[in-house]
């Protein structure tokens, strides 16, 4: 068992992977903070070829810790590709839970032992801003009315019942990410997000959200974009869709069996 924490054994060994494009000065007091609370975790960074020496600040982290691990990518790809390449290295091997944190400190990791202790009851567990207890920090107007849109949004087309859907704080069982179509997932940007929660849904497993506090970044910047809200409203309608036909369908096969019987 990880120490500071009460999770049972099943969840361990733990990789946190953290994707990071510029992030050079929020990388190692973020990976020093997580160490603190919990030492035994794995990290690895996923990182894009930052311009900013971000990939060369990780690899002096790396040298001097065999916990800390570095996957160089040759160029932005986004958050998506990204992560995907990091749930492939942690499949290859034995790892039993993996996390996403953002690199920029707006996930707190003194609030990873709570996600992971949810971990008991479920196979995904969403840091979640916007369940009871759960709180934003510094957060501008115009990124909280972006993040309550995409919800209510999602919400309505694809039906979900999770409250922050595009959290980007989370712990996977290694069961999801194996059952999941990891060479289907296109999404780049927060979508991703959505995409691995319905899916995650659709098949079956459980899912449950535990509050945190998000914390707006102090150094570096946002990369969100207008590229990635657009991608964002077009797939969604694309997979609420196609969910919504699907549960017609299956709906329209029961009642059909029961007038006929
Ligand atoms: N590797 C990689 N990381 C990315 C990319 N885009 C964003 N990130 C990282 O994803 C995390 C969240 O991004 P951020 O810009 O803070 O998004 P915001 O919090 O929604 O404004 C940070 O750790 C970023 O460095 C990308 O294209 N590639
Ligand atoms: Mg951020």
């Amino acid at each position: 068992m990880a120490e500071g924490t009460q999770h049972t054994d099943d969840i361990d060994p733990v990789l946190v992977i953290i994707p990071t494009y510029n992030e050079r000065d929020n990388l190692p007091p973020l990976v020093r903070r997580l160490h603190t609370v919990l030492p035994q975790v794995h990290v690895l960074v996923v990182d894009d070829g930052s311009p900013d020496g971000t990939g060369e600040v990780a690899d002096k982290l790396a040298a001097d810790d065999d916990r800390i691990h570095v996957l160089h990518r040759t160029e932005k790809a986004g958050l998506g590709a990204a992560y995907i390449a990091g749930f492939r290295w942690a499949l290859e091997r034995d790892y039993a839970t993996v996390v996403e944190m953002d690199a920029d400190g707006s996930h707190a990791p003194e609030d990873l032992p709570r996600v992971l202790d949810a971990l008991s009851d479920a196979d995904l567990v969403i840091g979640s801003r916007y369940v009871p207890g759960g709180a934003l920090v510094n957060w501008p107007l115009h990124r909280q009315l972006l993040s309550r849109m995409a919800n209510l949004y999602s919400k309505i087309a694809l039906g979900v019942p999770v409250s922050d859907i595009t959290a980007g704080f989370r712990a996977y069982r290694r069961g999801v990410l194996e059952t999941l179509p990891l060479g289907a997932i296109a999404s780049q940007g927060y979508c991703f997000q959505i995409d691995l929660t319905w899916r995650t849904d659709e098949e079956g497993f459980r899912i449950l959200e535990v509050p945190i506090t998000f914390t707006e970044r102090e150094l570096g910047q946002s990369k969100m974009s207008g590229a990635i809200i657009g991608e964002a409203l077009v797939k969604v309608a694309q997979w609420g869709l196609h969910r919504r036909t699907e549960q017609a369908r299956s709906l329209l096969g029961t009642l059909l069996r029961r007038v006929r019987r």
